[in-house]
C-alpha cells in the first residue's frame, strides 16, 4: 500500500505532518506580540483554561531519541522514551516549545512524570496538578474538582489576568468543536476502504495539535474532511479493499513511533482508528456545555481512559465501541518500553479482546530505529494470521 498518499490533497497533508516544526515560528510570532505560553504533557490537563486566559496550550511530550543520550546523564536508562525524550529536550534547551513556555503544567499521572516534574521544575516555572487514581469514587471527583479550580487561579495569578465563565464556556465550545471534526476525520476510515492511510490519519491527528492559530486550524480541518470526502467520490483510493483492518491502542503515538504504523501498513494491513491519546482518547467525547464550566471538565477529563486509573474501566468501553464500529480484524497495542502501567494492563485487555474474538498483539518499542526489523518481523507474522 501507497502510505504516503490519501488521494489529491498533498499540500493540505503536508501542513499537517509538518505543522510540529512549522509551528516553532508560528509560536515565535505570538511569543513576540506578548502572549502566555503553557506547556503541558497529558490529555488529563484542562487546555480549555489556559484558552479562556487568552494563553496557549502547547503538548511537550516528545517523541525522537535525540535527547534521550543527554536525558540519561540525570535519568535512569530504564525509564520510558517518552518522559527521557522530553525532560532531554528541556534539559538540553533544544524543544522550542519547552524554551516558550512561561508554565509548565504537569499532573500525577504515573510515576515517571511525577518526579520528572521535580527535576523539571528546577529549569522552568512547573505546576502539578494532583490527579486522582480512581474515577469512581465521589471523593475523586471532588478532589479533581478542586485541582481543576486551582489551576485556574493559578493561571489568573501567574499572568496577571481575569477568567471568566463566560470566556471558559467559550474555550469550552471551541475545543468541542475541534474535537467534532477531528472525530469526524477520523471516523471517515469506518469506511470500506477508508480513504486515508493509518499513518496520515495520525500526521492528522498529531499534527493539529501544533497549529495554533484557532480559525486556520478549524478551516484546515474542514477543508481536509471536505477534500478526502470528494476523493472517495472521485473513487481515488490510496488503500486496497484487501487490506486487514487494525485498531491501535496503548502509548500515546507521533513522530518516532510512526514506525509502528509504516511496518503495520507495508506488511498489507491498514490502521483504520487509534484508541490511544493521539486519537480517539482525547476526541471520542465533548465536554457538556451547560451548567457549570468547572464541574463539566472536571468529570469530562476524569473519566479520560488512561492506564493509570484503577479499574481503568473507560478504556473497555472505548476500545469495544470502536472495535465494533470500524469493524476491525485485529488490535495491536503499543507499550513504550518501561511504562508499567499500560505493560500490565496488557492482560486485562488480551483478556478482553480474546473475549471477542479479535486478535490482539502488543509490542514493547521506544523512539530508536534499532527495533524496526524485529517490529516488522512480528507485525507482518501477526497479520498474516488475520
Ligand atoms: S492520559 S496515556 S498522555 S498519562 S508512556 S509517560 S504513562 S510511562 S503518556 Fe499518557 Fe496522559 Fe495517560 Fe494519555 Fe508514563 Fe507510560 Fe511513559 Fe506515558
Amino acid at each position: 500500500m501507497d502510505t504516503t498518499q490519501g488521494g489529491g490533497m498533498p499540500a493540505i497533508f503536508e501542513s499537517f505532518s509538518e505543522a510540529r516544526r512549522n509551528g516553532f515560528i508560528m509560536m515565535k510570532n505570538l511569543k513576540d506580540e506578548g502572549k502566555g505560553v503553557v506547556g503541558t504533557f497529558c490529555s488529563y490537563v484542562p487546555v480549555e483554561l489556559i484558552l479562556a486566559a487568552g494563553l496557549i496550550p502547547v503538548g511537550l511530550c516528545a517523541s525522537s531519541d535525540e535527547t534521550i543520550a543527554e536525558a540519561e546523564k540525570t535519568l535512569p536508562r530504564n525509564l520510558c522514551p517518552l518522559i527521557k525524550s522530553s525532560y532531554g529536550f528541556a534539559a538540553a534547551g533544544k524543544c522550542p516549545y519547552t524554551y516558550f513556555s512561561d508554565l509548565i503544567v504537569g499532573e500525577t499521572t504515573c510515576d515517571g512524570k511525577v518526579k520528572m516534574y521535580e527535576l523539571l521544575g528546577k529549569l522552568k516555572d512547573v505546576y502539578v496538578m494532583d490527579l486522582p487514581r480512581t474515577q469512581h469514587k465521589e471523593a475523586s471527583r471532588q478532589s479533581w474538582l478542586g485541582e481543576v479550580r486551582a489551576f485556574g487561579k493559578k493561571l489568573q495569578e501567574k499572568f496577571d489576568r481575569p477568567l471568566s465563565d463566560e470566556a471558559l464556556r467559550r474555550a469550552i465550545k471551541e475545543r468541542n468543536l475541534e474535537r467534532a471534526l477531528l472525530k469526524e476525520l477520523y471516523e471517515l476510515s469506518k469506511a470500506k476502504p477508508p480513504p486515508v492511510s493509518g499513518l496520515r490519519q495520525l500526521q492528522i491527528l498529531y499534527g493539529s495539535q501544533f497549529k495554533f492559530v484557532y480559525d486556520e486550524k478549524i478551516r484546515e480541518l474542514k477543508e481536509t474532511i471536505q477534500g478526502i470526502k470528494a476523493d472517495c467520490e472521485a473513487e481515488k483510493r490510496p488503500v486496497s479493499e484487501k487490506a486487514k483492518r487494525i485498531l491501535i491502542t496503548g502509548c500515546p503515538m507521533g513522530g518516532a513511533t510512526e514506525k509502528l504504523v509504516k511496518v503495520i501498513e507495508e506488511s498489507g494491513a491498514v490502521v483504520v482508528v487509534y484508541e490511544n491519546c493521539t486519537g480517539a482518547k482525547q476526541f471520542d467525547r465533548q465536554v457538556p456545555e451547560t451548567g457549570d464550566p468547572y464541574e463539566a471538565l472536571a468529570d469530562y477529563y476524569l473519566d479520560i481512559g488512561c492506564s493509570v486509573m484503577t479499574p481503568n474501566l473507560n478504556r473497555f468501553e472505548l476500545l469495544g465501541r470502536l472495535c465494533s464500529q470500524f469493524a476491525v480484524d485485529g488490535v495491536v497495542e503499543m507499550v513504550l518500553q518501561s511504562c508499567h502501567t499500560y505493560a500490565v494492563e496488557t492482560e486485562t485487555v488480551r483478556d478482553f479482546l480474546r473475549g471477542r474474538g479479535i486478535p490482539f498483539l502488543s509490542l514493547e518499542t521506544d523512539y530508536s530505529a534499532g527495533d524496526t526489523e524485529q517490529l516488522k518481523t512480528r507485525a507482518a507474522a501477526f497479520i498474516e494470521t488475520l
